[in-house]
């Protein structure tokens, strides 16, 4: 079985910057959406939909100018949370706090 994650939207409880955070994420290491600026408070709504096969990896990243840009976690969305409703998981890298919502549910086969 297959299944597809809807992520749904992105809330910004603690910057990592002082003021806004300019935010993107990676799906499997590969580029997914962004960037988007967002501030303590903040809800970003999202709307992607991805295939899921088994487990696989968001990472969240504040964009910067004049240093790195800072990865602000990864986390596992797996297959097996299909049917559960909506779920939610932090980001805490570098003292910021960020609540990803998403969905797991079985994939369209038509
Ligand atoms: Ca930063
Ligand atoms: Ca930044
Ligand atoms: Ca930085």
């Amino acid at each position: 079985m297959t299944a597809e994650v809807k992520f749904v939207r992105l809330e910004c409880l603690e910057t990592e910057d002082n003021g806004a955070d300019e935010v993107y994420m990676h799906y499997n290491g590969g580029f997914m959406a962004g960037i988007q600026d967002i501030e303590t408070g903040g809800t970003w709504n999202l709307g992607v939909v991805r295939n899921v096969d088994g487990e696989a990896t968001v990472s969240l990243f504040d964009e910067d100018d004049i240093d790195e840009d800072d990865h602000l976690g990864t986390i596992i969305i797996s297959e097996s949370e299909v049917g559960l409703g909506l779920r939610s998981q932090s980001f805490n890298g570098d003292d910021a706090n960020y609540l990803l919502f998403y969905r797991v549910r079985p994939a369209d086969n038509d």
